[in-house]
């Protein structure tokens, strides 16, 4: 069906004049609101005012504008139902056949820093979503255009298509409208439901009575944690507003598809890695744990020394720089098998030494800014909502409460172990030495264990403790857990501190000459 007459009336006006020049080209007659009819009849287009196609004014400061039977009898009527259009005719109503609409700038206002609560409600759409509505509902027989990115889309079709678009080209556009009058809903809900009933935004609290999130499928995966269960990848697209973090813009250079937990290690990995800024680190993840973190003066060495921790459980594992792979680095980890590989750049010699082995997967992945506005955790029937463990921590902030006060060394290598510790699931207890992890306990429930068990691998690994310190992600409720630290050889520790027995596992410190630091915060990870 060829396409007769155009209604547009949109806010972000980019691109609609060409658009509505080259309507017009093809014969189209063009409907319009107000501030487009004025662009459209400023630059010499024959333009219909909407008020003159309803025969009614545009009122109310424009709050109703297209809210009129002419305009959603046009829209709704079903061209291939004759009592339909038989109706529409008896009152006088023409089919509309293309809508081009986008809405008023909602989440554009509310992200002004001092919005007014007026101006975010005078910046809810309701004419626009209406006619988007019922264009998507009648896609059958009416082209609807959103996205300012379609244009051409449509516009090729239509030249290519005697003027007509085709049914799976306006079906797609319909799911288009749904899905961005559902975000634009749940944008407005998300806002409100944060207000408190005098309407005050500057006493918005930070979580919405009803939450409304919505994530757009970036894939379908071949399989999910296990391969009897399906998966797909989303983003999110309402929550985090633009997308944040690890999807913040990955490239995947080389290997094969990334698998289920590729993607929940690589993002384990990458926020990790993106904490060590002053120099090279590298950071090897299995099963979301960090199993060998190290920093060093190259990429190189730095993988040499995290690839040292573990190397039994570095096979498979995920690992991340946050500096450009070089061949020399490259040449190193082709020797084990890992899953994926992580780092801001490759350069091209590394490129060619890994085009050798196809399988592995290469992302890279900037390390910039990012961090999800909310980290949302899964539970039956629910979830739990939190903001991001974004806390550092500084030297000025730790607190000496023993005797002993560490070294420069040993104060630089607990607040390495520190960050490390922020990365392991609880309770975790991570041995470090010279800018190495050289022991890492992980996931156990009970914090003695965590140590019994980081001694262990640090002894199987061949590593020698005796001189290292050690960072506990949270209090040491009896002084058990330090003793076997320094059972084991650790000199220095760093642990928030705040248990009921502080006191005796200070006095257990002091006793086995071991330093102790409280940072006052914890960094529990499940
Ligand atoms: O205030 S409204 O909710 N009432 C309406 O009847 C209406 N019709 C179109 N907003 C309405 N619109 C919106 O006006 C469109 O969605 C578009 O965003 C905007 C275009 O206005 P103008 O053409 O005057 O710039």
């Amino acid at each position: 069906m060829t396409i007769q007459t155009a209604l547009l009336s949109v806010s972000d006006k980019t691109g609609v004049l060409d658009f509505a020049r080259a309507l017009h080209g093809l014969g189209l007659k063009l409907i319009s609101t107000g501030g487009t009819a004025k662009l459209l009849a400023d630059n010499g287009l024959p333009v219909t005012e909407i008020s003159q196609h309803t025969g009614f004014p545009e009122m109310l400061d424009g709050r109703v504008k297209t809210l009129h039977p002419t305009v959603h009898g046009g829209l709704l009527a079903r061209r291939d139902l004759p009592a339909h259009m038989d109706t529409i005719k008896a009152h006088g109503i023409p089919t509309i056949d293309l809508v081009v609409v986008n809405l008023y700038p909602f989440e554009a206002t509310i992200s002004k820093p001092g919005v007014t609560f007026e101006d975010a409600i005078e910046n809810i759409d309701i004419g626009g979503p209406a006619m988007l509505r019922s264009s998507a509902k009648n896609h059958h027989g009416v082209t609807v255009v959103i996205d300012p990115a379609d244009y051409a889309t449509v516009l090729d079709e239509m030249k290519a298509n005697a003027g007509a678009t085709t049914y799976a080209t306006r079906l797609a556009l319909a799911k288009k409208v749904f899905a961005h009058t559902a975000r634009y809903d749940g944008m407005i809900a998300n806002f409100l439901t944060r207000l408190s009933n005098d309407g005050s935004t500057e006493n918005a609290r930070a979580y919405p009575d009803v939450l409304t999130v919505q994530f757009k499928k970036v894939q379908d995966m071949r399989y999910g944690e296990n391969p009897h269960q399906s998966a797909a990848f989303y983003e999110d697209v309402l929550t985090a507003g633009v997308p944040k973090g690890l999807l913040a813009g990955y490239t995947q250079l080389q290997g094969k598809e990334l698998s289920y937990n590729n993607i929940a290690d690589a993002d384990a990995a990458w926020e990790c890695v993106r904490q060590f800024t002053d120099e090279p680190a590298c950071v090897i993840i299995k099963h979301a744990n960090p199993c060998g973190v190290a920093i060093a003066d190259s990429p190189l060495a730095a993988y040499q020394k995290a690839f040292k921790t573990d190397t039994t459980s570095a096979f498979g594992g995920i690992i991340a720089f946050n500096r450009t792979v070089d061949a020399a680095c490259a040449e190193a980890m082709s020797k084990q098998f890992a899953e994926v590989i992580i780092a801001p750049a490759f350069d091209d010699a590394a490129r060619a030494v890994f085009a050798a082995k196809q399988n592995l997967r290469l992302m890279t992945v900037s390390l910039g800014d990012g961090q999800n506005p909310l980290d949302i955790k899964r539970v039956g029937g629910g979830i739990l909502a939190q903001s991001p463990d974004t806390r550092t921590m500084s030297e000025a902030e730790l607190k000496v409460v023993t005797t002993l006060a560490p070294t420069k060394d040993q104060l630089r290598d607990l607040l390495f172990a520190w960050r490390v510790a922020k990365f392991v699931k609880s309770n975790a207890i991570v041995f470090c030495k010279d800018g190495m992890t050289v022991g890492v306990g992980a996931g156990q429930m009970s914090r003695v264990d965590s140590a019994r068990i980081a001694a262990i691998k640090a002894a199987n690994a061949g590593l020698e403790i005796k001189g290292s310190v050690v960072a506990s992600d949270a209090f040491f409720p009896f002084r058990d857990g330090l003793d076997v630290l320094a059972d084991a050889g650790a000199v220095a520790v760093i642990q928030p501190g705040g248990s009921m027995r502080d006191e005796e596992v200070i006095a257990a410190a002091n006793e086995r000459g071991v330093a102790m630091v409280l940072t006052g915060v914890r960094h529990f990870r499940h």
